[in-house]
């Protein structure tokens, strides 16, 4: 659909940015803070650098939300470190990681910016997975429990808005790349029952977010990229559709309905790759109803057919962030992945396609009627200081530009869109390529060889973001 005017954002729009724990405090050992999985995963990421120190928001909490208030945010959204919280298997809970925490969220109050939190964004302390087996263990569901009803009890006077496990589809589908597959066997079979263990954990999420915070509400964050046909054929819109089911659909349909899908009941079967599912199981993630969908979308997907007797290709990221490396896996019998001719990609091939943006938010809408918040979308891009000492982001305030119109355009389609947070708001560690890949709205002065003087230098993506922010939307400097 066309319109003939601008679209229109409404009043209470939340306007802001994300990040994530592990990727944005540093001060991994202090606080009472113990080792994360992450931190390991993340130290075998050489050449760029770990998690240990990055943007040391841990120590530029009011300088950093200062920041934020300048730019006009009414929102921000940010993760839990579950070791901070609960450092050790005894279960006691770390006061200073208490601390740490309200000194944000009350920080965020004061400057008027809604706290929006995420309880696990893929750092499970080191003492949940060696003492209790981690996520191959159904252990975990109680210290998971006892850890978000802490945080429930500590934070839920102030924040109203909670998430539940950052991008689990990503995490099941990409395993190896985000450390979930260690100590697996038999990844393709034992995946579904990681799976279905991180499911229970979400369901206890949000049932325990109902009983004790009072207004309160709940979501999942699956990571989303929409999936075109390569062509008309229609072999290619069915390689489409699994495409969407095995990415995505399963888990949404699960978060939406409290019910495995019956596409992955059979293909459960098909594989012999049933998880064990208990009595109670599916009472409990029934009961489990979300308020709402926070969704990632950075970029989209080409899928077309993929014959039974082809080779299999193993899909890998492109870890330069030198165009082309990107390599585009086969799954014969249900999908390959293709370039899209149509869009361009950054240098880390990412496909920039704001249209996704739109059709996300459509295909969202359309299949589960409930609000969304976008809680990432981001341009991740090589950057060091120029002469002038400032970062000009044209690049990043064009991609920004036409995700936002967008978003605009899915509320013009009638879609429930209740806030923009994008990745991140101070340049902080990428998952993939450390300080290599940045994408923040303010930069940090470090690099991954040396820790810098962490200075926090506003880009002109800031600028831009603050006037588009404070017009509510309205003002986009074309
Ligand atoms: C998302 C993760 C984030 C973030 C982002 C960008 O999937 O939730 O944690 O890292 O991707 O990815 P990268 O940093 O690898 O470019």
């Amino acid at each position: 659909m066309y319109y003939k005017k601008d679209p229109v954002f409404p009043a209470d729009f939340l306007w802001g940015a994300s990040s994530a724990a592990w990727q944005v405090e540093g001060g991994v050992a202090e606080g009472g803070r113990t080792p994360a999985i992450i931190d390991l995963n993340s130290k075998t990421k050489k050449p760029y650098a770990d998690n240990s120190v990055t943007a040391d928001h841990y120590h530029h909490v009011k300088e950093d939300v200062a920041l934020m208030a300048e730019c006009g945010f009414s929102s921000y959204r940010f993760s839990i470190s579950w070791s901070r919280i609960i450092p050790r298997s005894d279960g006691e809970v770390n006061p200073e990681g208490v601390a740490f925490y309200n000194s944000l969220i009350d920080e965020l109050v004061a400057h008027r910016i809604t706290p929006i939190v995420t309880l696990y964004h893929y750092d499970m302390p080191v003492w949940v997975d060696e003492e209790l087996g981690g996520w191959h263990s159904r252990r975990v569901i109680d210290a998971f429990d006892h850890y978000v009803r802490v945080c429930f009890n500590a934070f839920g006077d102030r924040v109203k808005y909670w998430l539940s496990i950052n991008e689990q589809n990503m995490q099941i589908c990409y395993g190896k790349w985000l450390g979930v597959d260690k100590g697996c066997k038999d990844w393709e079979k034992e995946k579904w029952q990681i799976n279905h263990i991180m499911n229970l954990c979400h369901a206890k999420a949000v049932v325990a977010c109902h009983e004790l915070v009072p207004g309160g509400k709940i979501g999942p964050v699956p990571g989303y990229v929409p999936i075109y046909p390569e062509s008309c054929r229609p072999e290619d819109q069915i390689a489409a559709m699994n495409a969407e089911e095995l990415t995505e659909k399963i888990w949404n349909d699960l978060y939406a309905y409290g019910e495995y899908s019956g596409f992955v009941r059979k293909y459960w079967r098909d594989h012999d790759i049933d998880p064990d599912i208990r009595p109670g199981d599916m009472e409990l993630l029934k009961a489990a109803k979300i308020d709402f969908f926070a969704l990632n979308c950075y970029r989209s997907n080409v899928a077309k057919d993929c014959k039974p007797g082809d080779a299999h290709t193993e899909l890998q990221l492109n870890k330069s962030g030198v165009k082309g490396e990107f390599v585009y896996p086969k799954y014969p019998g249900e999908y390959q992945l293709a370039a899209n001719p149509f869009v361009e990609t950054t240098d880390w091939d990412w496909e920039i396609d704001p249209i996704a943006m739109r059709y996300m938010l459509r295909y969202m809408w359309d299949h589960y009627h409930l609000p969304m918040m976008i809680t990432e979308n981001g341009f991740g891009a090589h950057e060091t200081l120029g002469e002038d000492g400032r970062i000009h982001d044209q690049a990043r305030i064009d991609f920004l530009r036409q995700q936002i119109y967008q978003v605009g355009m899915a509320i013009m389609d009638g879609c429930d869109v209740i806030g923009y947070n994008p990745w991140s708001f101070t340049d902080l560690l990428s998952t993939g390529n450390g300080m290599a890949k940045r994408y923040g709205l303010v930069f940090i002065n470090t690099t991954d060889e040396d820790v810098l003087d962490l200075r926090r230098v506003k880009k002109d993506s800031f600028y831009w973001y603050s006037n588009l922010i404070r017009s509510n939307g309205q003002d986009w400097q074309r």
